[in-house]
């Protein structure tokens, strides 16, 4: 355990939890085991307790260039100076059109349009609702199926959660999903491709299963596919060789749009600003959020290719042509974040940082291999898994355990179930990179 420094936040104690409904957390257990950050610094958070903790997962997938960098502070300090709120529809303000700017040309050449949300959440929604308004504009409006993929995670929205494949997130709210919805197969598979480095040469098969659904349902159905290149919160499930090849193949032949959800890849965390620009496969839609503010200022959207755009802006021109936007759309805080944190990661070339930091985390969990109910091990970028056997009759206990032998030891991860996940900011150390990895093994042995 490490011990803490100073009681930085005494009235801890004193605070009453309950008011606060917790998102994604197990309330009660929380409650009585509260667990709280009170600052946070590059690649630290400080506890409550006055304990350093490494943030090995830059805070959910986000902070990829560290928490509370100088550069965007000072971005959106002096924001609030000057404008603080400006309304988006029908009139707008200079950073928004700015930001667009810059991811459009630092996106892959085809992307020629951003579209802002708040949240990863609303830029699948969006791009859902891009899509079934693009064919419907071309005079393809039957084409309303939207595919997704089993163990994909689209956020919460009622389209994001129909098209995506967790099924703890649907059980519940089986009853709403969206009509016309499929999925393809996860491409994950212990027997195949467990302790595979990078991207697996099985699975590629699996895109096949489009195919299917293509001759099921018949292409003039089918609106979209939607999957994250390398999948996130499934537990870092890496794309297989020739899979995302072979399933843009497949939309292309059949007209559907390809999706791509980039909430967690974007940004760096495989190493460049997209994956296109890792995997040479190339979407129709890209969502993005988490990244793009490195975590400072909530902020999502949707890129667009000029063909997409373009299909939209028909008829009169005093029309509005896309009945969709959310109120804080293009917020002045957000946008001024995600100017700043840009610039962030071209100053510091911190997408080649990525880059050169993969193969050190690949070594480094891979030499997990072989402790105690470790199953799997997987790692793609800046991100990586390590898969523990479940307890007989207790399934996530394992998981749970590590998570919380790491934070009372210095090392904030992730867990889903029985799998640990980590995904460092960008800015992390090689020592750093060791001391999760070391206080991770400790943890697998502490709690076998
Ligand atoms: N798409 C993807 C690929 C995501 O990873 C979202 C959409 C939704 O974003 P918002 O901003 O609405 O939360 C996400 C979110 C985890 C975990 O355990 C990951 C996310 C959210 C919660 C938990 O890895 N990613």
């Amino acid at each position: 355990m490490n011990e803490p420094a100073e009681q930085l936040f005494p009235e801890a104690s004193e605070l009453n939890l309950d008011p606060l409904w917790m998102p994604f957390t197990h309330n009660r257990y929380f409650k009585k085991n509260p667990r709280l950050v009170v600052r946070a610094e590059g690649v630290h958070y400080t506890t409550d307790d006055g304990r350093q903790l490494i943030d090995g997962l830059s805070g959910l997938w986000c902070c990829n260039a560290g928490h509370r960098h100088p550069k965007i502070i000072e971005a959106v300090k002096s924001q609030l100076d000057t404008l603080d709120y400006a309304v988006g529809f029908q009139a707008h303000h200079p950073k928004a059109f700015e930001l667009a700017d810059l991811l459009c040309d630092r996106a892959p050449e085809p992307f020629k349009h951003a579209f802002f949300t708040n949240s990863g959440s609303e830029a699948c929604d969006t791009a859902l609702k891009i899509a079934l308004a693009y064919h419907k504009a071309r005079g393809e409006g039957s084409r309303f199926r939207l595919i997704g993929r089993e163990k994909g995670y689209h956020g919460v929205g009622f389209g994001g959660m129909s098209v995506g494949g967790m099924v703890p997130n649907r059980k519940a709210f089986a009853s709403a999903m969206i009509p016309g919805v499929d999925h393809l197969p996860h491409t994950h598979n212990l027997e195949h491709m467990a302790f595979t480095r990078g991207q697996p040469e099985w699975g590629a098969h699996l895109a096949e299963e489009l195919s299917r659904i293509v001759a099921l349902h018949d292409a003039s159905t089918i609106a979209a596919v939607m999957i994250e290149p390398m999948q996130g919160s499934g537990g870092v499930i890496v794309p297989p060789v020739g899979y995302l090849e072979r399933i843009r193949e497949i939309c292309t032949q059949h007209g559907i749009l390809l999706i791509f959800d980039e909430v967690i890849t974007g940004f760096g965390r495989i190493g460049e600003i997209f994956s296109p620009d890792r995997y040479g496969v190339m979407p129709d839609l890209i969502t993005f959020a988490k990244g793009i503010t490195s975590g400072m200022i909530p902020l999502g959207g949707v890129l667009a290719t000029a063909d997409i755009y373009d299909a939209f802006m028909q008829g009169p021109e005093h029309m509005v042509e896309f009945f969709h936007g959310y109120t804080y759309s293009g917020h002045p805080l957000a946008t001024a974040a995600g100017i700043a944190t840009i610039g962030v990661y071209e100053s510091e070339d911190l997408f080649a940082r990525a880059r050169a930091l993969e193969p050190v985390l690949e070594d480094a969990v891979h030499s997990l291999r072989g402790e105690p109910n470790v199953i799997d091990i997987r790692n793609c970028g800046l991100a990586a898994a390590i898969e523990l056997a479940p307890r007989d009759g207790a399934p996530g206990t394992r998981g749970m355990d590590v998570f919380h032998w790491c934070y009372d030891n210095g090392v904030m991860v992730r867990y889903g179930g029985d799998v640990i996940a980590i995904g460092p900011p960008l800015t992390i150390s090689e020592g750093q990179i060791a001391t999760i990895v070391d206080t991770i093994q400790q943890a697998i042995r502490a709690t076998s």
